[in-house]
């Protein structure tokens, strides 16, 4: 047994090493730090704010969360516990609740805004100067939301009296995390170790993990992941693994997050219990009535089924003749009596359609429009063909009036850099979410179509594909911990801008120093476009290596066409590009009129999109006056150039950032900068070899031998989903 001193002792060591400078982090803490505040004013203001907390007491549950987090922001933050009840002289100096737990309703403005809050909302405000900062709102979810607002705005090292009141609720009802992760602990596309669901253990055994994935899934907002690949496994249907599901959910249900299942379309005949899955057949209707009563049983607010059908290889309705309406519909009636949805993929594309891969999810839905149940969403990608670095905005959004859709984003970075590349993602989704649709009336974007307000509709989705696996730091990248942050930010709300959360997240990451805060948030808004340029400029899309999709692989041909990258590039001596204005496929055409005309001349298209809908000479004269192909190469060599820059300003933090993530993130960047030369010099001497015109001379010239990179294997590349 230590003394009691001793122990005081040893606690004082470990709250003090949490916090100083230069002491090294490995990331676990991901934004929930909680670092020593240094500044005496800062520090003095979150002390008088935590010297008589009052809050409906509770042994378990929303509210005994709410309080421990209290504890370890207090304990991170201040050195010392919080004091909860009223503090000395009987005075409370934060109070949260629900009005039915807590004697609010006296204060009239808390009153007035809490109708509009919803069940996640709250309210955050100090009616009178002199008394208690109020959290209040109509739930403890709603509390706990609350909580993590004050204490995120607290260790921005933000004053109170600069954002109070305020009052919040979700744009987006259901903001879901989508783990592409096995039963086997694989992760299809995961960089990050392995599936943090350790199903063997489960349900006797449960991770810590678990709750610190919850809280930091609770603590930006989002309130849902779908266990389990969307390539699925029927098993997961199964009385064991339902009990598994279970116990995951019993356990994220305080911290508002509901548990979802991806369902395989044969899973009756899968499972051994029907011939036929066929949605139209009466038994298979009964089969999966009773699988959805026995999932509910369990776990009552099972949130319902996400589907991959009839797609690179999935089972679906198309398997016996019907659509993906009666597929969808069938599952949609049997969760419907339990108030469960469905969310049903638009990513669907087939190798046996002679049409261009665009198009393809459009011209299967479209004319679905208005036949599917209420509880139906169709999830679709951020783009129409598969989360490459940038693709223009999926011409389905605003185009199913009928019909709610879910945004599907990848938070993990299977095109931009896996595990290795620093990418803002914010600035991604920010770019697809902010994008004009003009339907179904101007000035709607996408960002107004997914959360229902173009449509008058209450329920909304987003969904983000994970990057959360085994490794200690959650993502793999301590940067990739942005990206998982920036999509629970704008679920919450689609209209913040990358801005706001690179700003947020550096200060909660790395901590408040203005200097650093500088430096990061300027490194991270110029990251995407860097990452494109020394990848896919121009619009080029899917040049990467085949199957593990890591590097590039422009020279990738054979097999299924539309695997390949020269399905896509089309480069050849004449010029490069995929043509989808009329004189090709006509991918234009399923976008409203205002933004087909914007991109249908190559000459007035922005560049961006240029290789995307335009094939043009290599000779076209681009806005800079120079010839496609010098445009070409210099936006490659910027591109690793800007890799440069960035490793400039990292080495430049040194001392300002503790040494464990500042060395992770330096060898990073170097593999970055490696990576990037990769793709310039392959993609180039690739190129080149149709253009048959010099390099610019001025730009570093590609060196390498292009035979040499297409000989490059990497078989054990991490993420690839093993029956592949
Ligand atoms: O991006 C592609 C991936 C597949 C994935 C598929 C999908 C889960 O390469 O690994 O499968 O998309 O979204 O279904």
């Amino acid at each position: 047994m230590m003394k009691p001193n001793l122990c005081r002792m040893a606690l004082l060591i470990v709250l003090l090493s949490i916090s100083l400078p230069g002491v090294a982090e490995d990331g676990y803490q991901l934004w929930l730090r909680y670092a020593r505040v240094g500044n005496p004013d800062q520090a003095n203001r979150i002390e008088n704010l935590l010297e008589g907390v009052i809050l409906p007491e509770a042994q378990a549950g929303s509210y005994a969360i709410l309080r421990e987090e209290l504890s370890r922001a207090s304990r991170g933050m201040l050195g010392r516990e919080p004091v909860f009840g009223p503090g000395a002289n009987g005075v409370a100096t934060l109070v949260i609740g629900t009005p039915a737990d807590l004697d609010l309703l006296d204060k009239e403005s808390v009153r007035s805004a809490l109708p509009g809050l919803g069940n996640e909302g709250y309210v955050l405000e100090r009616p009178d100067p002199n008394g208690p900062l109020l959290i209040v709102a109509n739930t403890p979810i709603g509390a706990l939301y609350g909580t993590f607002h004050l204490l995120r705005n607290l260790q921005a090292g933000l004053n109170p009296a600069d954002f109070l009141p305020l009052s919040e609720s979700p744009r987006i009802t259901r903001r879901i995390l989508n783990h592409w992760d096995n039963l086997d602990r694989t992760v299809e596309r995961g960089y990050a170790g392995f599936s943090i669901w350790d199903w063997h253990r489960l349900p006797g055994y449960l991770d810590t993990r678990y709750a610190d994935y919850a809280r930091a899934n609770a603590s930006v907002g989002i309130n849902g992941t779908v266990l389990t690949n969307v390539n699925a496994n029927a098993l997961v249907l199964t009385p064991p693994y339902i009990e598994k599901a279970k116990a995951l959910a019993d356990l994220f249900r305080p911290y508002g997050i509901r548990v979802y299942l991806t369902a395989r379309f044969n899973a009756p005949m899968e499972l051994g219990d029907l011939e036929t899955a066929d949605p139209l057949d009466e038994r298979v209707r009964t089969w999966w009535k009773n699988k959805a009563d026995e999932i509910y049983e369990a776990i009552p607010d099972f949130g319902g089924f996400l589907v991959k059908a009839n797609s690179e290889g999935q089972p679906g309705p198309q398997n016996f003749g019907r659509t993906h309406a009666d597929g969808a519909n069938l599952l949609a009636d049997a969760v419907a009596p339990h108030g469960g949805i469905v969310m049903w993929r638009a990513f669907v594309y087939s190798a046996d359609v002679p049409v261009d891969r665009a198009k393809q999810a459009y011209d299967e839905f479209v004319p679905l429009d208005g036949s599917f149940r209420d509880n139906v969403f169709i999830q679709v990608k951020n783009g129409p063909i598969d989360f490459q670095p940038r693709e223009p905005f999926h011409p389905l959004f605003g185009a199913m009036e009928k019909t709610p859709l879910a945004l599907e984003v990848q938070i993990t970075q299977e095109y931009l850099g896996q595990a290795t590349n620093l990418v803002s993602l914010a600035s991604l989704f920010e770019d697809c979410l902010d994008a004009p649709t003009h339907r179904p009336f101007p000035p709607s974007t996408v960002a107004s179509v997914i959360d229902g307000s173009d449509y008058g509709r209450g329920e909304s989705v987003m969904a983000g594909v994970s990057n959360v696996g085994t490794d200690r730091n959650w993502t793999g990248h301590p940067f990739g911990q942005l990206n998982w942050f920036a999509f629970g930010r704008l679920a919450w709300d689609p209209h913040r801008t990358s801005g706001e959360i690179h700003d947020e997240w550096t200060r909660l990451t790395f901590g408040t120093d203005a200097g650093m805060v500088a430096a990061i948030t300027e490194l991270l808004a110029g990251s995407w476009e860097t990452a494109i340029r020394y990848s896919t400029p121009l619009g080029l899309h899917h040049l990467m290596g085949r199957s593990h999709h890591y590097g590039p692989g422009p020279w990738v041909e054979g097999g299924r066409p539309d695997w390949t990258a020269v399905y896509y590039h089309r480069a050849d001596t004449a010029g490069i590009g995929f043509d989808r204005t009329r004189t090709g496929s006509r991918a234009l055409d399923q976008y409203a009129p205002e933004v087909a005309e914007a991109w249908s001349d190559p000459r007035s298209c922005p560049e961006r999109y240029l290789l995307w809908f335009h094939r043009v000479e290599w000779t076209h004269p681009m806005g800079s006056g120079r010839t496609l192909w010098d445009e070409l190469c210099l936006t490659y060599d910027r591109g690793v150039k800007e890799v440069g820059d960035m490793r400039r300003t990292w080495a430049g933090l040194e001392g300002r950032i503790d040494p464990e993530r500042f060395g992770q993130v330096s060898q990073l960047l170097a593999i970055q900068e490696k990576e990037a030369q990769w793709w310039k010099n392959s993609c180039l001497l690739y190129f080149q070899t149709f253009s048959r015109m010099d390099f610019p001379p001025d730009m570093v010239r590609p060196e390498g031998d292009l035979e040499e990179y297409k000989s490059l294997q990497f078989p054990y590349a991490p993420g690839i989903q093993p029956s592949w």
